[in-house]
């Protein structure tokens, strides 16, 4: 999978898409992230990249020719016809939840619009936007934090991401477990300054230690 993430602050992103998974996903070739700075696709000597609201109304917003010139730009790196699944991350969006997110991994090609200051000009959501996703009901500074959620959620289900001991089969909200939120884990020591593991999980039982996990499902 490739995901082309589109921003006006690329610094951010390193550390969260380049430590653990991600940067593993990346060099086994399962993944491929590519960060594209806006500004360089703004005009004039100051790259001006936001101006002010229509109508009034505080803040700025990000202005349409960047955006789109930089969309333009990075959908034309790859053959003729394949393009992008454009998606914009704002709070209007809908709710990425895990069904969303497993259905974005069978994609080949992600594109991630991540705004900023009070959002962007409508018309590039409009004409350039294939669907706007929110990680949440509240209000960020910017994108870039939720595309890097989306990133990192998408990511484990995609082929070849996940290390062989790692898995996104049984876990919350997984088809595996109906949908539900997983049962508590444990690990050594069998004794925790005093907490003890739930004997059942030390009996080698599966049958029991089955049941009892379905029993603990949210
Ligand atoms: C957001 C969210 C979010 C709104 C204005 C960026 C900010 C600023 N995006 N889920 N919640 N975006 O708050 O996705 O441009």
């Amino acid at each position: 999978m490739q995901i082309d993430i589109l921003t006006l602050f690329p610094d951010m992103f390193t550390g969260p898409l380049t430590e653990s998974m991600l940067k593993r996903g990346q060099e086994s070739g399962a993944l491929s992230l590519k960060i594209h700075d806006m500004r360089a696709h703004a005009e004039g000597k100051h790259r001006q990249c936001d101006d002010q609201p229509y109508g009034g109304g505080a803040g700025m917003l990000m202005m349409a020719e960047p955006i789109v010139k930089c969309i333009e730009a990075v959908s034309g790196e790859r053959v003729a016809g394949s393009k992008p699944h454009c998606i914009y991350l704002s709070p209007r969006g809908q709710r990425l939840t895990q069904k969303k997110v497993e259905e974005l991994a069978q994609k080949p090609w992600l594109l991630l619009l991540a705004g900023h200051y009070e959002g962007i000009d409508q018309r590039v959501i409009d004409g350039w936007i294939d669907e706007e996703i929110s990680i949440g009901d509240y209000v960020l500074t910017g994108g870039e934090l939720p595309a890097m959620v989306l990133v990192d959620a998408v990511a484990r289900h995609v082929p070849g991401v996940l290390g062989k001991q790692e898995s996104a089969e049984e876990e919350s909200f997984s088809p595996a477990l109906g949908g539900k939120k997983e049962y508590p884990h444990y690990t050594r020591p069998e004794d925790f300054r005093g907490m003890k593991v739930p004997e059942v999980l030390l009996s080698g039982n599966h049958k029991k230690i089955d049941e009892w996990r379905k029993s603990q499902l949210r």
